[in-house]
């Protein structure tokens, strides 16, 4: 043994390199990381669950910093060098301050963290399905009636009744910018999920169930269509590419729409809200 050297104060240390590794990394997330993470903004939704992903993310990088802080510290400063010794450290036992910030600091986390979701869940829905009476409306929806849009999951494609337009059944999802939709989701067979990945919406399609998602539109945009449960053989192909068009595109693409499905109409099932399948069964 060598003669005794004053130990400095390893915990100051630790808190100070905490403290900027904390500082420099949540502002990273906030400004550099965040504005980029999905599902992007191309509607008022998509845009909130951004806004959560970087929150989230923002909060776990002190409780990441702690941990990787502490373990490297400890790596470099109280690395045994003396390889004859190797013997453990003394267990820590009954530390009541470590204890209690311990108790302190994770129940506060945990807390706020299943507030802070709860609420911004509430506020909206967040653009998940919420079944056929939904609690969370959007701001949006105190002022306009929602544009009212069925989507029909089926061995393998998608399709969209529209039925404030004759209930015409469309093959492809096209929606007028800046409206409020209420999306009501289904199925014809099996459980399907309807993902509209840039417009942040994802609802589970069952048959014989309204699932209801709402979604904000913002300006036009394209966005990708997927099924995100696997329904079968052919579940990799159900995807689509679908649009948000201005007001007047869209009012040119319904009528087109209704022209074009006119002969098929008539032998639809009248418009429901859900299904069933056999023996209503319908080709796809
Ligand atoms: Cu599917």
């Amino acid at each position: 043994m060598g003669p005794k050297v004053k130990e400095p104060n390893h915990f100051l240390r630790i808190v100070l390199w905490w403290l900027v590794v904390s500082v420099i990394g949540t502002a990273l997330v906030v400004f550099v990381l965040g504005p980029g993470l999905p599902p992007g903004n191309a509607s008022v939704e998509a845009s909130g669950q951004v806004t959560d992903n970087t929150v989230l993310m923002a909060l776990s990088v002190p409780v990441a910093a702690a941990v990787l802080v502490y373990l490297t510290y400890a790596l470099i400063v109280f690395r045994e060098r003396e390889p004859d010794v190797i013997v453990d450290g003394p267990p820590i036992r009954g530390n009541a301050s470590i204890q209690l910030w311990w108790l302190v600091t994770t129940t506060v986390i945990v807390l706020f963290l299943a507030g802070y979701g709860s609420i911004r869940l509430l506020a909206d829905g967040s653009g998940g399905g919420q079944g056929p009476n939904p609690i969370a409306t959007p701001a949006a929806f105190k002022t306009d009636p929602p544009l009212e849009v069925q989507v029909i999951g089926q061995q393998w494609q998608f399709t969209y009744r529209y039925p404030s337009y004759g209930g015409v059944e469309t093959q492809h999802l096209e929606l007028p910018a800046n409206t409020l939709v209420k999306l009501h989701v289904t199925s014809l067979d099996v459980i399907h999920s309807f993902w509209a990945y840039q417009l942040g919406v994802k609802a589970d399609a069952n048959p014989g169930v309204d699932n209801v998602a709402y979604v904000t539109t913002k300006g036009p945009v394209q966005f990708n269509i997927r099924c995100a449960e696997l329904c079968g053989v052919w579940h990799g192909y159900m995807f689509d590419t679908g649009r948000v068009v201005n007001k007047a595109e869209f009012a040119t693409w319904i009528r087109t729409q209704r022209v074009k499905f006119a002969p098929v109409s008539k032998s639809l099932p009248p418009s429901s809200k859900t299904y069933f399948p056999d023996p209503q069964r319908r080709g796809g």
